[in-house]
């Protein structure tokens, strides 16, 4: 699996699922998930609120990943996670790497080759970006037994693009 490392808004990337930092409601929120369902148009909530009312009454527990259709975005589907609030207390860093695992398990599934990913946890969430960047690539490096063969992380402005690029080349 190739990972490639662009600057840039997921709504625009022309890959066949981009993942969603959701909320364990589905029904949407601020950052990417706003932007993603405006952009995406209402296709995207009412299959999230089908999801509410059937696989998960309670909500998407954190760590997990369910895929929709990608409404009006260029890309397939859209492919829903939940990353953990940071905390400086608690170690929550396994389950930020159950959200990168889920969605690649997920992407297998409904057959997508080219998955494109935020940084997940690290906007609203509080996740350290340098961090956040590690445990993604963590997953994906060790990634063996997907069919995925682009995982693109999508990073959000030029200063998050540069941490990104200097945690994947190994700089301190
Ligand atoms: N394309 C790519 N990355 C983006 C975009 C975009 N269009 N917009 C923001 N980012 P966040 P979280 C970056 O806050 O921390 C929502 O309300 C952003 O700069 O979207 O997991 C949900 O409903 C940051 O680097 O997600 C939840 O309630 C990264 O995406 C909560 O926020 C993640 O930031 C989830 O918080």
């Amino acid at each position: 699996m190739e990972i490639a490392l662009v600057e840039g808004d997921i709504t625009t990337q022309r890959v066949d699922a981009i993942v969603n930092a959701a909320n364990s409601s589905l029904l949407g929120g601020g950052g990417v998930d706003g932007a993603i369902h405006r952009r995406g148009g209402p296709a995207i909530l009412a299959e999230c609120r089908a999801l509410r009312a059937s696989r998960y009454g309670r909500g998407l527990p954190t760590g997990q990943a369910v895929a929709t259709t990608a409404g009006e975005l260029p890309a397939r589907w859209v492919i829903h996670t939940v990353g953990p609030v940071w905390s400086a207390s608690e170690d929550r860093s396994a389950l930020l790497r159950d959200c990168y695992a889920n969605s690649l398990r997920v992407a297998d599934e409904v057959g997508a080759s080219t998955v494109a990913f935020p940084l997940v946890s690290a906007g609203i969430y509080g996740w350290p970006v340098d961090d956040a960047v590690g445990q993604a690539l963590a997953v994906l490096r060790s990634a063996t037994s997907t069919t995925v063969t682009e995982a693109r992380l999508v990073l959000f402005g030029s200063d998050t693009h540069a941490i990104a690029r200097e945690v994947f080349e190994g700089r301190p």
